[in-house]
C-alpha cells in the first residue's frame, strides 16, 4: 500500500496537519520549545515528545522535555533511550520557550502547563476533545488514531527518524494498543516500517511497552485484589476498586485482562478528590458500544462535576477527576456503568 520511497510512514496526519506542524516547527526553531505530555507519562506520551526532540536536536533547537511525576513502568523506555526530562520544578518562570503538548489536550492532565504564561505552540493528540480544552496556536488531532506516536511518525519526514526516534515511536504505539492487539492495518503499517527502521525487534518493543512487573509490584496488585467489589449485570462483570499503587490504570488494566467488561479504580488524592481510571473491554467498547469515556462523564455528572471537568478519553480506555466520598463515587459508577450496558443492549 505504501510504495518504496514515500516520504511519510503513515497517513495519520493530513496535509493540512503537515502544514500546521510545519509552521509549528519554524517558530519554535527560533525561540525553542518545552515539550510535555499527561501527568503521569506513559509510553505513547515519552516516545511522541522523544522524537519530537530528537527533531528539534537534529535542527540546533534547544528542546527539553519536561513533564509531572513519571511512574516506574515507563523506567525501562527512559533508560533504554535515554530519555532526559525535566520536572516543571526545575525550568524558571523567565523560561519563555512555547509550548508543544503530546497525547493529551486536557487542562486537567496538565498541571505544570497551567501555572505557567508560555503560548501553547501546537498540540498533537488523538483523545476526544472535551469542553475544556487547550487552546493551541496549531492543533493536530486525529481520533481514529490509536496512539499519538502514529501520529508524530506520520508528521515527520521518514528521513529524520532515527533509530532512536523509531524506537521510541514503535513503543508508543505498542503501549497504546495492548501490544497491537487493538491496532488496525494503517497503525500496522507504520509500526512496522518504525521496527525497521529502528533495527529492533517486536518482542524488544513489547519489552520497553509491558515491563516486567516486579514481585513487589505483584504482591501489591494482589493484595488490592481482595478489595474489588464486583456485580454481575446480565452476562457483564463490573468490577470497582480503590489503589495505592502509584497509578490507578496499573489495576485497572489487571482487572480488565480477566475479562472483566466494565473496570473503575479510584486513587484517593488530596483534598478528597480521587483520580479514576475506567476500563471497559476492547470487544465491549468497539463492537459492544459499552464506551468508557461516556461512563466516566455520567458518573462524574451525577458526582455533581461541573461541565469542562467530566472526564474523557477513548471508549476503552478513559479517566476522570471526581471529589467525593469513595461509596457516593463508587455507586455513581455501578450506576453509570449498568446504564451504559443497558444502553448498548437497546441498540443492538
Ligand atoms: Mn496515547
Amino acid at each position: 500500500m505504501h510504495a518504496r520511497g514515500e516520504r511519510f510512514l503513515g497517513y495519520m496526519a493530513s496535509a493540512a496537519d503537515r502544514g500546521r506542524f510545519g509552521n509549528a516547527m519554524k517558530i519554535a526553531s527560533a525561540r525553542g520549545a518545552l515539550i510535555t505530555t499527561h501527568d503521569v507519562p506513559d509510553c505513547d506520551g515519552l516516545g511522541a515528545a522523544f522524537a519530537l526532540q530528537r527533531l528539534f536536536f537534529r535542527r540546533g533547537v534547544l528542546a527539553d522535555i519536561v513533564t509531572g511525576p513519571h511512574i516506574h513502568l515507563t523506567d525501562p523506555l527512559v533508560e533504554a533511550l535515554e530519555i532526559r526530562t525535566k520536572r516543571w520544578s526545575d525550568v524558571p518562570d523567565s523560561d519563555a520557550r512555547p509550548i508543544i503538548v503530546v497525547d493529551t489536550n486536557t487542562p486537567a492532565l496538565l498541571n505544570g502547563v497551567s501555572r505557567r504564561e508560555n503560548q501553547i505552540l501546537m498540540v498533537i493528540d488523538h483523545h476526544q476533545t472535551g469542553l475544556s480544552t487547550l487552546k493551541p496556536l496549531y492543533m493536530i488531532e486525529n481520533q481514529s488514531a490509536i496512539s499519538a506516536s502514529e501520529i508524530v511518525a506520520s508528521l515527520i519526514d521518514r528521513k529524520f527518524i532515527d533509530r532512536k526516534s523509531a524506537l521510541a515511536l514503535a513503543v508508543g504505539i505498542a503501549g497504546d494498543s495492548e501490544r497491537l492487539n487493538d491496532a488496525e492495518v494503517g497503525t500496522l503499517h507504520i509500526f512496522e516500517s518504525l521496527l525497521m527502521i529502528s533495527g529492533s525487534s517486536k518482542k524488544e518493543v513489547d519489552g520497553l511497552a509491558y515491563p516486567d512487573l516486579s514481585p513487589g509490584m505483584v504482591a501489591a496488585i494482589l493484595e488490592e485484589m481482595k478489595h474489588v467489589e464486583s456485580e454481575l449485570y446480565g452476562n457483564k462483570v463490573i468490577a470497582v476498586a480503590a489503589s495505592r499503587l502509584e497509578n490507578p490504570a496499573i489495576l485497572a488494566n489487571e482487572i480488565r485482562n480477566m475479562n472483566a467488561s466494565v473496570v473503575a479504580v479510584l486513587s484517593e488524592q488530596m483534598g478528597g478528590w480521587h483520580r479514576i481510571s475506567f476500563r471497559v473491554r476492547f470487544k465491549e467498547a468497539h463492537k459492544g458500544g459499552i464506551h468508557a469515556n461516556d461512563i466516566a462523564r455520567r458518573a462524574s455528572e451525577a458526582c455533581g462535576m461541573p461541565e469542562g471537568m467530566r472526564g474523557g478519553g477513548h471508549i476503552d480506555k478513559a479517566g476522570a477527576m471526581i471529589r467525593g466520598g469513595y461509596c457516593e463515587i463508587t455507586k455513581a459508577i455501578f450506576e453509570a456503568a449498568r446504564e451504559a450496558i443497558d444502553r448498548a443492549a437497546g441498540k443492538q
